[in-house]
């Protein structure tokens, strides 16, 4: 058998939904028919099924964006359906599709399955129905990169931003910011034909003599492709999330908080100091960042207590925790007021630029109110894990300060409100790639030699949409895809 590739027309099947128990599950059919999607002749994914179908002609003569209800069968009945007919080019791959509504049983698909694969379907690779949506001419590369990001958005705001690149924004900021390449290089190239015949340019330019002419245009190109490429980190929060720890002397309140901001007892509470061993974690979600909660082992200064061998590898594995956080929510006990051992970590905090920024509250405020002291500026969040009070205002602090650590300055996070930063890897490089090529451009003081540099910043922008890019490329990228996409 020969080993299915992405370039063809084979009729392929896929189920679209997880499987396993369900009401319903949905198997996703499309191709067929050849290079030329309206041949029929050898049979498309509509014709393939009308085979197994209970009302073939029913089938045949379906309008696209229409669905007909009846039952999969060979011999014997398999199962009652739904099925929703697309007909070519109006249809996610561009090709003729159909999706089968069954019920979700692992038997019932497995059936199907098998009676499509005798039809003449082979099931599909990852991602092959977006890879034919691509190379139909319905998604550009950024649109079928978003559909995956969809797929696996963990929070409200990786949605938001994958949703905005699936409506096509960054092809649209990407593609604006070509042609503004674009028209640069062409000017380029007209400033040395006429110079050559000695001829100045129109005034109107207002171009400096001996500089890139259209210089103003590519400084603007660079200055959004690097408002792109700042937003990177701020797209990575959203879609990767943030490792937030809780720390604090033993019997703060640290597991009393985790368990208010996850909603549930996961962590031991008592009132016995160093409850806490080992560390647990679990995932929320604040604001729309997915976070990840640590709950740790007191901190107390070895030297001052006796402490038991667990409780010693507990803190230690405290401190690591504290080294690999995004933010560092550091628990004050209110009811015992500040420590010595309080003012060291917060001390160490502020002098150590390198670490994560950290936010210091000041738990148990139901029982003893948070102290005016001098020159603390915002530094102390009063809390209580009691009664819930300061909690809402902690989750946006908690957010806001990821964000201003992920570089969103909330000006520059509004200008993109309507557009969206790079969402993968890929873009990202390329994205980088293009602003090395502009920035050479703009350093070149000779007209003939800042062309190479500008169309290589405009290939880049093209392969980030796909407008340029080669096999080896898209089969890389389309095999992360999941199977049914
Ligand atoms: N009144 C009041 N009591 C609290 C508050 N937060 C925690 N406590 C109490 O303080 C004690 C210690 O709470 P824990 O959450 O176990 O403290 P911890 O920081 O996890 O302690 P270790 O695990 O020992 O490091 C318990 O008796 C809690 O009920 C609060 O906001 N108000
Ligand atoms: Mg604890």
């Amino acid at each position: 058998m020969k080993t299915p590739s992405y370039g063809s027309y084979d009729p392929i099947a896929a189920l679209a939904t997880p499987s396993g128990e369900s009401a319903l599950a949905l198997l996703r059919l499309s191709g067929g028919g050849g290079k030329d999607l309206n041949d029929n002749k050898s049979g498309t994914a509509i014709t393939l099924l009308s085979k197994l179908f209970s009302k073939p002609e029913k089938l045949l003569n379906a309008p696209g964006n229409s669905s007909v209800h009846g039952w999969i069968k060979e011999k014997e009945l398999i199962d009652e359906v739904i099925v929703s007919v697309y007909r070519a080019p109006k249809s996610y791959t561009g090709e003729d599709a159909v999706d089968i509504s069954c019920h979700g049983g692992t038997a019932v698909v497995k059936k199907i399955m098998a009676a499509l694969k005798q039809a003449g379907f082979r099931e599909a690779l990852p991602g092959e129905f977006t890879f034919r949506a691509f190379m139909n001419g319905k998604l550009d590369l950024t649109r079928c990169e978003s559909v995956m990001e969809l797929v696996q958005a963990k929070s409200d705001k990786a949605r938001g931003q994958a949703v905005r690149r699936l409506s096509g924004a960054l092809e649209a900021e990407i593609t604006a910011i070509k042609n503004l390449l674009i028209q640069t290089l062409a000017e380029a190239e007209i400033y040395l034909d006429y110079s050559e015949d000695e001829v100045s340019l129109p005034e109107a330019s207002g171009e400096k003599e001996g500089l890139l002419p259209g210089r103003s245009r590519a400084e603007e190109a660079l200055s959004r492709l690097r408002r792109l490429a700042d937003s990177w980190r701020r797209e990575r929060l959203y879609a990767e999330g943030a490792l937030v720890v809780l720390a604090g002397r033993p019997n703060a309140g640290k597991s009393s908080l985790f368990n208010y901001l996850l909603k549930e007892d996961r962590s031991i509470v008592t009132n016995i100091p160093g409850t806490t061993r080992d560390w647990i974690e679990a995932a929320l979600s604040l604001e729309g960042i997915p976070v990840r909660l640590a709950d740790t082992a007191g901190l107390r200064e070895t030297a001052s207590v006796a402490l038991g061998e667990v409780e010693r590898i507990g803190i230690e594995k405290s401190r690591e925790l504290v080294e690999t956080a995004d933010l560092v929510l550091y628990v004050i006990d209110g009811e015992t007021g500040i420590t010595k051992d309080d003012i060291d970590f917060i001390q160490a905090g502020r002098t150590d630029l390198r670490k994560a920024p950290r936010i210091v509250l000041w738990n148990k405020a139901d029982l003893s109110p948070k102290p005016e002291l001098p020159r603390e500026g915002k530094a102390l969040f009063p809390v209580s894990a009691k009664t819930g009070e300061g909690i809402g205002g902690l989750c946006r602090l908690i957010a806001e300060t990821l964000e201003e650590a992920a570089g969103g300055n909330p000006a520059e996070a509004g200008d993109l409100k309507d557009s969206a930063g790079p969402g993968t890897e890929r873009q990202k490089e390329l994205i980088d790639a293009a602003i090395d090529s502009v920035e050479e451009a703009l350093e070149l003081a000779e007209l003939d030699i800042i062309a190479p540099p500008l169309r290589d910043a405009v290939n880049c922008l093209g392969e980030i949409t796909g407008e340029f890019t080669t096999a080896d490329l898209l089969e890389t990228m389309f095999s992360k895809f999941c199977v049914g996409k």
